[in-house]
């Protein structure tokens, strides 16, 4: 995802790195390595010229502070590379800004009409919406709006099904802008508090089309009109929605495919062009592969640092915090067997794949090609083949136990024995970070005490991510709340 522009801004700081200051003549080279990653992901000329200007005029009349004090309140010293890449992300932030923000609703009822041209991603974010609003705890309504393509309303009504989700589906002689009228009335009648219409894929040239859009439009005033794009069609996206956004105003745009979307031209430009915010990622084909838009986090994906919010973002979604945290504090005492592994190894996979994950880790980035998912599935394969006793003590394991072990699972003895002894050095590491001893004793300090990360912050200077730990802890208050919602609606629905 969005490899082109990293590589620029990448090569951007190299060229920086031993600089004593920032120079008109080490700015300009710089620059010069992000325009053309810019030009090359296929950013919009006019853009690229703008965001080039603000960087060069800030990083050559901003005294460059050699010392900054991070979130923990300790000094760390800044090179003039880090300042310039500071400059970089706040300057991509206020570009790609505001973060997403919550869906806005008409006396209580959230209704989304999405429209966008053919084969972009409209039926699959309905169903992720859709999906989105039912983990906050609301009761949606999905509309097949598309009488065009044959088997459009079957393929919403499948989305639906996976995520027990009602589709209103009407008959074949009832035109879009029926179907729209006769779903709407069912709010009222069935208690759904949000709806979502998904319609025929059209452009502004077709006139017929655009005129049918604006009457389903006026009939049901949607809260928000989203207009999805396919991030993959980079310039040409940012125009069509442009030009869209001219017949019939916008309130957000959703970028899909993303996941394949190595450039990015997109993402950086389409707020800056049309004036129309971004409000949520598509990254993927299945239905969780949604994501509010934060600009912060994209800034720190193309800048190579990393997404840490995201990351516990989507691990708040797989883990309980709570149990999680218990979890932890027995983990750190070393009082762990192969079965807490194999857990741990599932909620990664839950999590998404691993180049992913690795994605949103700062300086992981890099390595994501790195990691073999099927090195994964062999450490559970091998795992799966051992006794409960085995698992809570692998030191019972010795060579026949061994051998057992890799026939059952059809590897080597020698894969099963070397995965013991990572697992022992990985014990040995955890009650050492534990306990507080050792060299790791500091670490534990410094990721359970302060909540700051252990990486090193000065990199993003002032715009360091929000600390980390408060953020999981609203997230949880949240999640709490949703909770109760969906509890008091459930009640509501019965009575
Ligand atoms: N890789 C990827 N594929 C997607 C994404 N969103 C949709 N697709 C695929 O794009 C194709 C068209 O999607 P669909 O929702 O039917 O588009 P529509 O014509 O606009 O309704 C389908 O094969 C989807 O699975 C995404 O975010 N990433
Ligand atoms: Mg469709």
């Amino acid at each position: 995802m969005l490899e082109t522009l990293t590589t620029g801004f990448k090569n951007a700081r190299d060229r920086l790195t031993g600089a004593k200051n920032l120079s008109e003549g080490n700015v300009s080279e710089a620059l010069r390595n992000v325009r053309m990653s810019l030009l090359e992901a296929d950013v919009d000329f006019e853009v690229v010229k703008d965001f080039l200007e603000r960087v060069k005029s800030r990083s050559l009349g901003e005294k460059v502070e050699t010392r900054i004090r991070d979130s923990s309140g300790r000094l760390r010293k800044v090179t003039p590379g880090q300042h310039f890449i500071a400059i970089c992300q706040e300057e991509l932030i206020d570009l790609m800004g505001p973060t997403g923000a919550e869906l806005k609703s008409k006396k209580g009822v959230i209704s989304i009409l999405l429209a966008g041209l053919q084969g972009v991603g409209k039926t699959t974010v309905a169903g992720k919406l859709a999906r989105h609003l039912k983990e906050e705890g609301r009761y949606p309504l999905l509309v097949a709006a598309d009488t065009y393509r044959p088997a459009a309303a079957e393929q919403l009504v499948t989305l639906g099904k996976s995520i027990d989700v009602a589709v209103h589906v009407g008959s074949k002689d009832q035109t879009p802008v029926d179907i729209c009228r006769e779903a709407e009335e069912r709010l009222e009648t069935e208690k759904f508090d949000s709806i979502l219409y998904d319609t025929a894929g059209r452009t502004v040239l077709d006139a017929d089309m655009m005129s049918e859009i604006q009457e389903i439009s006026t009939t049901v005033s949607p809260s928000e009109t989203l207009f999805v794009c396919d991030s993959l069609m980079g310039r040409d996206a940012v125009n069509v929605a442009k030009a869209f956004h001219e017949s019939l105003p916008l309130d957000g745009l959703i970028l899909t495919k993303l996941d394949g979307d190595a450039r990015g031209g997109a993402a950086l430009a389409i707020k800056s062009v049309t004036g129309v915010p971004i409000k949520f990622l598509s990254t993927g084909e299945t239905l969780d592969k949604l994501e509010s838009f934060r600009p912060e986090g994209i800034a720190s994906r193309i800048l190579g640092m990393g997404d840490i919010v995201g990351l516990v973002q989507d691990f708040e979604a797989v883990v309980d915090a709570d149990k999680a945290e218990q979890e932890a504090e027995r983990l750190l005492s070393g009082n762990f067997g192969m079965d807490d592994l194999l857990k741990q190894l599932r909620t990664i996979q839950k999590m998404g794949s691993i180049k992913e994950v690795l994605g949103k880790l700062p300086m992981m980035g890099g390595m994501a090609d790195q990691v073999d998912p099927k090195e994964l599935l062999k450490v559970e394969s091998i795992i799966q083949s051992m006794t409960v006793q085995e698992r809570k003590s692998p030191e019972v394991i010795e060579t026949s136990r061994a051998n057992r072990i890799a026939k059952g699972c059809g590897r080597t003895s020698k894969d099963v024995t070397s995965l013991i002894q990572r697992f022992n050095q990985m014990r040995d590491f955890m009650s050492q970070m534990g306990s507080g001893k050792g060299p790791f004793g500091k670490l534990s300090g410094a990721m359970g005490g302060g909540g700051s990360l252990p990486f090193d912050q000065s990199l993003i200077g002032a715009a360091a991510p929000k600390n980390v730990k408060a953020e999981a802890k609203r997230r949880q208050a949240q999640k709490r709340k949703r909770k109760q919602s969906r509890k008091d609606r459930k009640k509501r629905r019965k009575k």
